[in-house]
């Protein structure tokens, strides 16, 4: 057993203070079972601690809302009444007007009369994501009447896969694309040992939103291989561990694994031998975790196996995991993520952005229903700027999951202030088949979502939706995620898959009113209106910060960190510029370039095609064009990569200027102001490098003077 820092580690968006409105006062849990459990040990805690009642019942005793609480969770009970329960939800309607029957599996009607604010879910699941929304409300949940809201996901799963490796790897280390320190699991090739920090995690995904997570790296290496067999009951302590939060724990699995781990001649989807491997593989995880969420596999994709070494495709590879699964209601989550990393850099018919949708697309309706097919929410791979991948519009008959990085690979790393909350909320808002249509969102919810079915044009008939999954960025780091403001990441892509509709500003505000507020004695509005403007804008100056117009990839080979142009052109990873001394850009079109444009319904095939049409911010991704292009914005590309790199440099200067001010007004404790003042004064050095590096290239490469005459190095 190994000592955790536990104590140490950052309450984030959970601190005791944030219970107070509910822990000091009289409160009634109704219902049973475990995680009405862990409600009711909630409330018990914040009571210890602020000096309120509470009590448990389990079954119906009384009018819940007689007066004698001022806080009343309740579980519907079918067949049995609840006296005062029904009034709570009566009258509420579903969208399309008919009276609500049931609240659902995760959803939670919360109302407030009479002096009572009651929480009724039918599940629960739903009661503890109830009592979550209660803890964001704060006073202003006790301090007048609320009509009966009724809330529930938009998506069935809501998933974080973690790249965590159970051996440090010699070169991408405990945690691949890690930058919060090492794995909250695994630690020098096994377990950690105590799992305290694991359960304040379990409760931190499940006051966000969270209910999945997948505890090892999907590049599945030796040791990790093995958690499917010999070393299945560590991934049991951790279930235990996230059950209590109704988060259930997946698998990222060896795609050889009946060779590696079985000893089989071969790994052949077809082979009776193999299928029977794996039934029997999955029928010890599950008597070992009954609750077992399913398979994660990376196939046939950097170097990971797959079905084509046995010339099958990844239908038939997913489908016999799928079969495996099925008796035990699990899923497999089979990544898109697939495209050749040995590419001849010299060969230009090759695009990588076109490889998920060339593989993929042809095998709509040939997935079994437990299959999801996981999909990068851009054609590239977690770019600051890329295009929705058109992935997503072309498999209505399959359930497809939309991935997210929150793990900063390409945002920052974790040194620099990147808020992604409003790129994900444009990607989940974008409309692949223009204005009227359904949205990505819609898509990832399927049939689940709020009364219409994603996956084609019109939103109707597609098949379930697979959700919405991303790459945790935690680690044991003391404040989780390295830069503490990056914990606003992980919040908001819990919240965002709840509700996609959300405003991204709106959960930055609940994440401050969270995780600062309750700590602030005095006015905590200069706190507020600092952390707004370093962080509102903070995706857009990265992007303005870095490789220009969609382009991407213009990062140091390897680790991915700071500026390097040509880095990755003459390299087989297929993540091209092609800057030369006349222009800049790869062009996609159907007219003359790979014809990626073409995988893209209408209309954004036409505008995607048209470098008049194409926003500005991509058409380095679809185009490319000479450095005096004129832009919509009405700038010439040159001087549109010079103002934006002076532009990002200027603002992460801002930025630390900000949070400078905020040092004498003690409005955050010394020590979580001190780091991120060391990692702004990193941002304001990298801005800097970036700025000189890409302004200095493309003027040197062009010749095209910079029109404000500033000194480009
Ligand atoms: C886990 C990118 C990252 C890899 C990652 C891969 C993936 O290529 O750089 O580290 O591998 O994406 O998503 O599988």
């Amino acid at each position: 057993m190994t000592t955790d820092q536990s104590a140490e580690v950052h309450a984030a968006w959970l601190p005791p203070e944030a219970f107070r409105a509910i822990g000091s006062r009289r409160t009634l849990v109704h219902g049973a079972g475990l995680l009405v459990g862990t409600v009711h040990q909630e409330v018990e805690q914040a009571c210890a601690r602020f000096g309120g009642t509470v009590r448990r019942q389990e079954e119906a005793a009384g009018d819940i809302c007689d007066g004698t609480f001022d806080l009343v969770l309740a579980l519907s009970a079918p067949g049995r009444s609840t006296p005062g329960a029904e009034a709570v939800s009566a009258g509420l309607r579903e969208e399309d007007g008919r009276p609500l029957e049931a609240i659902g599996d995760e959803g939670f009607v919360l109302a407030r009369e009479g002096g009572v604010t009651v929480v009724l879910a039918d599940t629960p699941a739903g009661l503890l994501y109830g009592l979550f929304q209660v803890v964001r409300l704060g006073e202003s949940a006790f301090d007048r009447d609320r009509a009966a809201e009724l809330h529930r996901p938009a998506v069935r799963r809501r998933m974080l896969d973690h790249w965590d490796n159970i051996d440090v790897h010699p070169v991408m280390g405990q945690v691949e694309r890690g930058y919060s320190g090492g794995s909250i699991f695994w630690r020098d090739g096994g377990p950690r040992g105590d799992l305290t920090r694991v359960r304040a995690y379990a409760r931190l995904l499940s006051a966000s939103g969270v209910n999945a997570v997948a505890v090892n790296n999907v590049n599945v290496h030796a040791t990790e291989t093995r958690l499917l067999t010999d070393r299945l009951g560590d991934v049991a302590d951790l279930a235990e561990v996230f059950r209590p939060y109704g988060i259930r724990v997946h698998l990222s699995v060896n795609f050889a694994s009946p060779v590696v781990l079985g000893g089989l001649p071969t790994a052949d989807p077809l082979d009776e031998g193999v299928r029977a491997w794996w039934a029997e593989a999955a029928g010890r995880v599950y008597e070992a975790i009954p609750d077992f969420g399913g398979f994660v596999v990376k196939a046939d994709s950097e170097g990971q196996p797959g079905p084509f070494t046995y010339g099958r495709s990844h239908a038939d590879g997913a489908n016999m995991l799928a079969e495996a699964l099925r008796p035990f209601d699990g899923v497999v989550n089979w990544r898109a993520f697939v495209y050749n990393h040995q590419q001849d850099w010299r060969d230009r018919s090759t695009d990588r952005a076109r490889a998920a949708f060339d593989h993929f697309a042809p095998l709509d309706g040939e997935f079994h229903s437990n299959v999801i097919v996981q999909v990068k929410h851009g054609p590239m791979d977690f770019q600051v700027r890329e295009p929705v991948s058109p992935v997503i519009t072309a498999m209505p008959a399959t359930r497809l999951a939309v991935e997210f990085q929150v793990t900063q690979e390409y945002t920052g790393q974790q040194r620099h202030v990147c808020y992604l909350g409003p790129m994900w909320s444009e990607v989940l808002g974008f409309r692949p088949w223009g204005p009227d249509a359904a949205t990505v969102a819609a898509v990832a919810a399927g049939g689940s979502a709020d009364g219409t079915a994603g996956g084609s044009p019109d939103g109707t008939g597609g098949a379930e939706g697979g959700g919405l999954v991303a790459v945790s960025n935690v680690g044991d780091d003391p404040y989780w995620t390295g830069h503490p403001l990056a914990q606003a990441n992980l919040y908001a892509f819990g919240r965002l898959a709840w509700a996609p509709q959300a405003d991204p500003l709106a959960v930055l505000d609940e994440w401050i009113d969270l995780t600062f507020v309750p700590l602030v004695s005095g006015d905590p509005e200069p706190l507020r209106r600092t952390l707004h403007a370093m962080m509102d804008g903070s995706w857009h100056s990265y992007e303005r910060c870095s490789a220009p117009l969609g382009v991407g990839f213009m990062v140091r080979p390897g680790h991915h960190y700071g500026p390097d142009v040509d880095g990755y052109e003459y390299t087989p990873w297929g993540t091209y510029h092609f800057a030369d001394r006349d222009g800049v850009g790869v062009d996609r079109t159907r007219a003359s370039g790979t014809g990626f444009t073409g995988q893209y319904p209408q209309p954004w095939s036409e505008v995607y095609e048209s470098p008049e049409r194409c926003p500005d911010e991509l058409l380095l991704f679809f185009h490319h064009v000479p450095y005096g292009h004129v832009l919509q914005s009405g700038s010439t590309v040159a001087q549109h990569i010079y103002d934006t790199h002076f532009a990002g440099a200027e603002e992460a200067s801002e930025s630390r200027r900000h949070w400078e001010k905020l040092g004498a007004s003690g409005l955050v404790e010394p020590m979580l102001y001190a780091r991120v003042l060391e990692l702004l004064d990193e941002q304001v050095r990298s801005a800097e490098e970036w700025r000189d590096q890409i302004n200095a290239y493309f003027h040197r490469k062009s010749g095209v003077p910079d029109a404000l005459g500033r000194l480009i190095p």
